[in-house]
């Protein structure tokens, strides 16, 4: 029993960051999306998996899932009181909870990434970017905290605010209680992850793609960032890729919803996240609605993937 008689696997959410000093507003806001999750859940598992009849600002076809999972986390951000703006991935624009959100944090998340299959009961997830302040549209390295919570045959939640990643797990009683900390990544992968259609990879990410196959990497792809993600951090070794393609420059990833919070969660566990040419984090978006070709997991895989871009640009 460690101390104060609680085991490890019984620390739960908020008394996990409590004990890691997290600032008692980011502390609420976490919980209460942790909170959100459960919803998002009975949704998932009873809920309607039809289309919603609307589209998102991406031209995606709504299920009534996504719209549902929106509007569960929105409202819950909304009457949180510590949320000053509100950016969804299934949102036309930004929402403003609060005229003067100094001193409060500001939320861009993906209620529901995946949406193409949860139909086909594979595992989504919820996808959570936070910052200090009013501004979202900031670099990612900004971020105060990431996490993610993961609806698969388990359900977990991943978090970070800038000391380590630590897991943790759905128990009976819908709490989340701790499984790891301080969850770190190899140098090395020996799996790999490539989203995009591969008619449409250049010479480049076609060459990067080999040289994985020839160090021994296997292909394991979901068609899911959260679990494939996932995977990386849980076993400590990986590298995901949804590379610029041929006539889509900026592969299909949302830098604010997707990449930013992965790419924290990442670095944070000791690997990179890269857009081919330098960090993901670093990349100041210029809209709401930006993408970004990604490659983010183990950093020496990462790393020869910039080199092997950059060699074909030269
Ligand atoms: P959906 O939310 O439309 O299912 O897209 C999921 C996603 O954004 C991300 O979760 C996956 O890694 C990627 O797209 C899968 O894209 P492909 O379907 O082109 O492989």
């Amino acid at each position: 029993m460690s101390e104060r008689g609680k085991t490890k696997f019984q620390i739960d959410l908020r008394r996990h960051l409590r004990e890691r000093n997290v600032a008692p507003d980011l502390v609420h806001l976490i919980c209460e999306i942790a909170e959100a999750s459960k919803y998002i859940i009975n949704s998932i598992r009873t809920g309607d998996l039809g289309v919603a009849g609307t589209s998102n600002l991406y031209g995606e076809q709504q299920l009534a899932l996504d719209v549902l999972a929106d509007r569960i986390l929105t409202k819950r951000l909304q009457h949180s009181g510590v949320v000053g703006n509100v950016l969804s991935e299934e949102a036309d624009d930004i929402i403003c909870v609060s005229n003067n959100c100094n001193g409060l944090y500001s939320v861009a998340f993906d209620p529901l990434d995946g949406s193409s299959i949860v139909n086909v009961n594979l595992a989504v997830g919820t996808i959570v970017s936070i910052f200090g302040g009013c501004n979202l549209l900031r670099p990612g390295r900004e971020q105060v905290a990431a996490m993610y919570i993961l609806y698969g045959p388990r359900t977990t939640l991943m978090y970070s605010t800038g000391e380590g990643v630590h897991e943790f797990g759905m128990n009976q009683l819908m709490e989340y209680t701790l499984l790891q900390e301080n969850i770190t990544i190899d140098q090395q992968a020996n799996l790999y992850s490539p989203g995009g259609l591969r008619n449409l990879f250049t010479p480049a990410i076609e060459e990067y793609v080999q040289k994985l196959e020839e160090k021994g990497c296997k292909l394991r792809y979901s068609g899911g960032f959260v679990p494939d993600i996932n995977q990386v951090l849980i076993k400590g070794k990986g590298v995901f890729l949804y590379p610029h393609l041929q006539g889509k420059p900026n592969g299909k990833l949302r830098l604010s919803f997707e990449l930013n919070p992965m790419a924290f969660l990442v670095e944070q566990a000791g690997g990179a996240a890269s857009d081919g040419h330098g960090p993901i984090l670093d990349r100041v978006p210029e809209g709401k609605d930006d993408r970004a070709p990604i490659f983010i997991g183990c950093k020496e895989d990462v790393a020869m993937a910039e080199d092997i871009i950059r060699r074909y640009e030269e």
